[in-house]
């Protein structure tokens, strides 16, 4: 992830004191949106002030070196004449209902409308509860090997508005958008936009589902195409004079992207309507959900004319991200595989069923954190199908432990060190320990890295116990 911080900054601009007029910008946020806003700001010579909820938000010392002459707010809005302010160009973590921004929400943009008003290249967008960050990559890689000037980033990798920035001059960005990022979005006019899964996710932000699918549906307004999800109506951009392309993982319709036998071939094909493509076999990605995945990525490639041959050639050789079902270590016939991004049930589900079906013993599953008020009630039943034990930890654990016992072995513990020495204890060969949490980090990590480096750490300091060989 970049640091606006680290990269030379625009010529910064004094903010005039408050008198005799505020500046008319204020920015909300100083992580890494917020300091990619003012860093577009300042470049642009427009005044404006920074304001961040928090008293001591990261990288204030770095933000006030670099631009000493602008303002600073910290703490609570409500000392701040937000009246005073002709635009609030917000960050994607700001909740506008519980920081009083809602009250002036007609003069509130996020990051990613600023990108908008200001990109005029093609842009690529992509939004879904999960395999959003494999999508993206698979896009942005496409279309590098297509040989076109590309920028990937938004909620994954560098903030947009600093890729428009130091990639003034790509062809294309591919932006991966979260719901967050796109709560506030109007008009985007995307050239292609995907919208993959829908499932339950930070419903303590959106409140309900419809909040949910409503703040993502956004990715959709002002597109040339769309890309949906055939076997989830929740996707579906619900205007019918916007293209559309879809795909499913079952057999395909006439112009849909999907998987079916081929007469006269072996195994089941990538199709575009009755079209063979390339058989699944070659997928280096496993598992259905990736499948799912990789004719996502075909139909936008498709969408914005990167050649098939490239598309097939990154498929084949496109091995995942980290954290994404990694196998991390083998050992003693037992595999640990590190999924530390299944940070909702939708995805979890997706990973329990991808190793679950593969394994000739049992599933040890360790989960937990802060489950964002999601139901966990659908993994009781996968779990009772495939997991000798669910070793839960960390915040929601007892609402984990409610929703899975009597159907599931429960054991519930403090720390991801303490499931990882549990899940030592039990495992026996042939069995899988997974890694998949269902729930973000934040009460015991900074973020989903940390915790799967320190699952990773755990196996190299030998939690494991005795005998037993270095990690993968
Ligand atoms: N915060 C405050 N007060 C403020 C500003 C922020 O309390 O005034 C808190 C927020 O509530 C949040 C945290 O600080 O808990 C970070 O918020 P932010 O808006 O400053 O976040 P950024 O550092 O700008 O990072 C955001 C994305 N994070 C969130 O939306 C929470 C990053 O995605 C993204 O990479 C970055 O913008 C650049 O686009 C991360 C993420 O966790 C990977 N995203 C969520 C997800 O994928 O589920 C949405
Ligand atoms: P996002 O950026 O949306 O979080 P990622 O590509 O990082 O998506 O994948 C996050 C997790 O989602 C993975 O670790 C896996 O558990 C799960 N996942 C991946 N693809 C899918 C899919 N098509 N449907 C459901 N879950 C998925």
């Amino acid at each position: 992830m970049s640091d606006s911080l680290s990269a030379e900054p625009a010529t910064p601009v004094a903010a005039e004191s408050a008198e005799p007029g505020m500046p008319p910008t204020l920015v909300v946020g100083l992580g890494i949106s917020g300091r990619a806003i003012a860093r577009f700001l300042a470049g642009r010579g427009e005044r404006f002030m920074v304001a961040d909820t928090r008293a001591a938000p990261p990288g204030l010392e770095a933000f006030r070196a670099a631009y000493p002459e602008i303002e600073l707010h910290l703490g609570s809005l409500e000392s701040l004449d937000l009246e005073a302010f002709a635009e609030i160009v917000v960050s994607p973590g700001i909740d506008l209902e519980r920081t009083g921004l809602g009250a002036v929400r007609d003069r509130v943009i996020g990051e990613i409308s600023l990108f908008a008003r200001h990109c005029e290249a093609p842009i690529v967008a992509i939004t879904g509860s999960n395999a959003k960050s494999t999508v993206t990559t698979l896009v942005g890689e496409m279309a590098r090997q297509a040989g076109r000037r590309v920028a990937v980033g938004g909620n994954l990798g560098d903030a947009a508005l600093d890729l428009l920035i130091d990639h003034a001059d790509a062809e294309l960005f591919v932006l991966e958008l979260s719901s967050f990022q796109l709560e506030t979005l109007t008009g985007l006019g995307a050239a292609c936009a995907a919208f993959l899964n829908l499932s339950a996710d930070h419903l303590d932000r959106h409140g309900d589902m419809q909040g949910y699918r409503r703040a993502k549906a956004r990715i959709f307004e002002g597109a040339a195409h769309a890309v949906a999800n055939a076997d989830d109506a929740a996707t579906w951009p619900g205007q019918e004079a916007l293209s559309c392309e879809r795909f499913t993982t079952h057999s395909p319709g006439d112009d849909e992207w999907g998987i079916s036998s081929v007469a006269g071939g072996t195994g089941e094909w990538l199709c575009h309507g009755r079209q063979p493509l390339m058989p699944v076999d070659e997928l280096r990605l496993a598992g259905r959900h990736n499948h799912a995945n990789a004719l996502a990525a075909m139909a936008i490639a498709h969408v914005v004319g990167i050649d098939g041959d490239v598309v097939r050639g990154v498929l084949c050789r496109f091995a995942g991200l980290p954290h994404r079902g990694e196998i991390v270590a083998e050992r003693g016939g037992v595999r640990w595989i590190n999924d530390s991004k299944g940070t909702n049930v939708g995805a979890t589900l997706a990973a329990i069923a991808g190793v679950g079906e593969t394994l000739t013993g049992k599933l040890v599953w360790l989960g937990g954190g802060v489950g964002k008020g999601a139901d966990f009630t659908p993994l009781a039943e996968p779990l009772a199908r495939y997991a000798r034990e669910a070793i839960v930890f960390g915040q929601d654990a007892p609402q984990l432990v409610a929703a899975l016992e009597p159907q599931v072995a429960t054991w519930r513990v403090d720390t991801l060190a303490d499931a990882v020495r549990r899940a030592a204890s039990i495992a026996e060969p042939g069995d899988c320990v997974l890694l998949s949490p269902a729930c973000a980090s934040l009460d015991q990590f900074p973020n989903y890295l940390a915790r799967g480096e320190a699952f990773r750490a755990l196996l190299d300091q030998g939690q494991l116990g005795q005998g037993q060989e270095a990690a993968c």
